[in-house]
């Protein structure tokens, strides 16, 4: 079939919206069709050449959609099932997967620029296209792995299921799951974007009690108070590890978190931390753009240092209790989804995000 979908052919070039021929799902495979993709700038990443992939790809990790039809062999999911898409897809066999953390699947991984058998299903003529993260959701269809898919409540609108696939379940993953705030604690979150505001809401409702924004863009911090920040911080205008040590008693915080990803936003999450404190990286810096970290200090102020993907959430499970969170009232998806897009405007979505608009945009016209 030809599927509509937006291709990255070269850093630091706007996206193309093109037809693309679509192979049939293969076994242990579902064609999908996407409902909603969140504009995510771990997407962006590629778009700058910061992060790398082989290229032509079609990007967009952060979805949701409707099952269209299945491969063979597939049982979890049938044709109408509405679905939040993981961005890793479990082997099911590996260590990481039978040891509880499949969201470190050694097969996804080693497999990151194909489908799990290592081929692909996006072609034009000869080319073969990468489908990033096995989702390609910057497309009208996907054919993803059955491992992907996690079935959703058919009344959950499909631009919040998308925001499950990603930036929720990866900032609340980050502080239930990573870090394990406990009720009563302090926390930093050094930026305060789309997975941000999750990390947020996330020591929110894990009961933290002094919880400090920090982001370079004042309508950012604004808005982050809407999602459980009590205290903001903009390291442009002022020393901003001091403030933070000021807000918790000369301490520093019991938890911070770097979600921006930068060598300077971890250094300062780690310097934001007191003494025995937890330091949660979520961003990833580009290549050489390291953080430096004292050795001899992580060691007498035993700090703990850690990194988390995907929330460090099994997703079958996780993802549904997000869901169960936001239709309870606990999780506030409705603000958090600021603007809505149509897939021949991603490039301007993408504009969007790096001129600091706040909350999360969604492409939800295909
Ligand atoms: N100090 C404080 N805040 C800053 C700074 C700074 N020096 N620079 C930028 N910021 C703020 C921005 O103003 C913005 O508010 C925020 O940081 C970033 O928000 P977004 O919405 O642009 O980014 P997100 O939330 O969509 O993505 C953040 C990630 C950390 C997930 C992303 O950048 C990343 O590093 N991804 C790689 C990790 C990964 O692949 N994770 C899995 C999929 S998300
Ligand atoms: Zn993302």
């Amino acid at each position: 079939m030809k599927t509509k979908a937006a291709v990255l052919y070269e850093a630091n070039t706007p996206l193309v919206i093109e037809e693309l021929d679509l192979d049939d799902p293969k076994e242990g495979e579902v064609l999908v069709k996407i409902g909603a993709a969140g504009i995510c700038r771990s997407d962006w990443h590629f778009m700058a050449g910061e992060a790398k992939t082989a290229l032509p790809a079609v990007l967009g990790h952060e979805g949701s959609g409707v099952v269209a039809e299945v491969g063979r062999g597939v049982t979890s999911v049938k044709p109408g099932d509405p679905v939040i898409l993981s961005f890793v897809s479990r082997c099911g066999r590996c260590h990481f997967c039978t040891t509880g953390k499949p969201n470190l699947c050694d097969l996804h991984m080693a497999t990151s620029t194909t489908m799990l058998d290592g081929t692909h299903r996006l072609h034009k003529g000869s080319t073969n296209y990468t489908p990033l993260s096995k989702l390609a959701c910057f497309s009208q269809y996907s054919v993803t792995p059955e491992t992907a898919c996690v079935p959703c409540p058919t009344d959950l609108p499909m631009d919040k299921a998308a925001v499950i696939g990603c930036c929720v379940t990866t900032g609340v993953g980050a502080v239930v799951n990573a870090a394990e705030v406990k009720p009563g604690t302090t926390v930093a979150v050094v930026g305060c974007g789309g997975v941000g505001l999750n990390v947020l809401q996330g020591a929110r409702l894990a009961g933290a009690t002094r919880i400090i924004a920090v982001d370079i863009n004042e309508g950012a911090l604004e808005f982050a108070m809407q999602f459980g920040a009590t205290h903001s911080v903009n390291p442009s205008q002022q020393d901003a590890e001091a403030r933070v040590r000021e807000i918790t008693g000369g301490l520093g915080a019991d938890y911070t978190f770097e979600v921006f990803g930068s060598g300077k936003t971890v250094e300062m999450a780690y310097n934001m931390a007191r003494k025995g404190g937890t330091v949660t990286i979520v961003g990833i810096p580009p290549d050489g753009d390291d953080p430096s970290i004292d050795a001899v200090a992580l060691v007498r102020q035993e700090k703990t240092l850690k990194g988390t993907y995907y929330g460090s959430a099994q997703l079958q499970v996780d993802m549904p209790r997000m869901v169960e969170l936001y239709q309870t009232g606990r999780l506030n998806l409705d603000d958090l989804i600021t603007r809505s897009y149509r897939l021949e405007d991603i490039n301007e979505a993408y504009q969007d995000l790096n001129r600091g608009e706040v909350g999360r945009g969604v492409i939800m016209e295909f």
